[in-house]
């Protein structure tokens, strides 16, 4: 992820995942990175009181496909939130932009088409090194475990509306 500039006037929202269903699209391609970002959510969604039985993991061959198994995922009506993880990494192709951006672009229309929270835990890197840097063990930055505080957070927020 990018730099975030926090500011210590504007803490982070209390987080309970206590009761949430959450959905996991992983994609198998670099599964040495995903399966990485997978512990994260793991980590991230039992810390916040998720369930491990509340939350089920669907995998796709890649991050192409990550938006179409998303997409079935949240219109089940059986997930608060769904967290997509895949692993892009820049080749010797122009591929990489196809595959990064329809995945984002997709995974985007899913959220507002089906108004279920989808996290986009989906790395798109330069190389190798920025994609462990990425997701890394507990203690770590992993973008797993970010995601899986993000889809608590707007879990609730869809709940304050209901
Ligand atoms: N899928 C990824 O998840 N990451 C990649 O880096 C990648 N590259 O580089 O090709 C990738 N390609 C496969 C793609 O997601 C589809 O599975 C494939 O095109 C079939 O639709």
């Amino acid at each position: 992820m990018a730099t975030n500039l926090r500011s210590e006037n504007n803490p982070a929202p209390k987080l309970d995942g206590t009761g949430l269903k959450v959905g996991v699209v992983c994609g198998r391609f670099n599964d040495v990175i995903t399966l990485r970002l997978l512990d994260g959510v793991r980590r991230g969604l039992g810390d916040l009181g998720v369930d491990e039985a509340d939350v089920v993991i669907e995998w796709v061959p890649g991050s192409f496909e990550i938006p179409f198994a998303a997409k079935l995922l949240a219109e089940s009506e059986r997930f608060h939130a769904v967290i997509c993880l895949g692993a892009v990494i820049r080749g010797e192709t122009s591929h990489y932009d196809f595959v990064a951006g329809e995945c984002a672009r997709g995974i985007t229309d899913v959220q507002l088409s089906t108004g279920v929270p989808v996290m986009f835990g989906v790395l798109t890197t330069e190389n190798d090194e920025q994609a462990f840097s990425r997701s890394e063990d507990a203690g770590g930055h992993n973008v797993g475990e970010d995601c899986a505080h993000v889809a608590v957070e707007m879990a609730a927020l869809v709940r304050r509306y209901e």
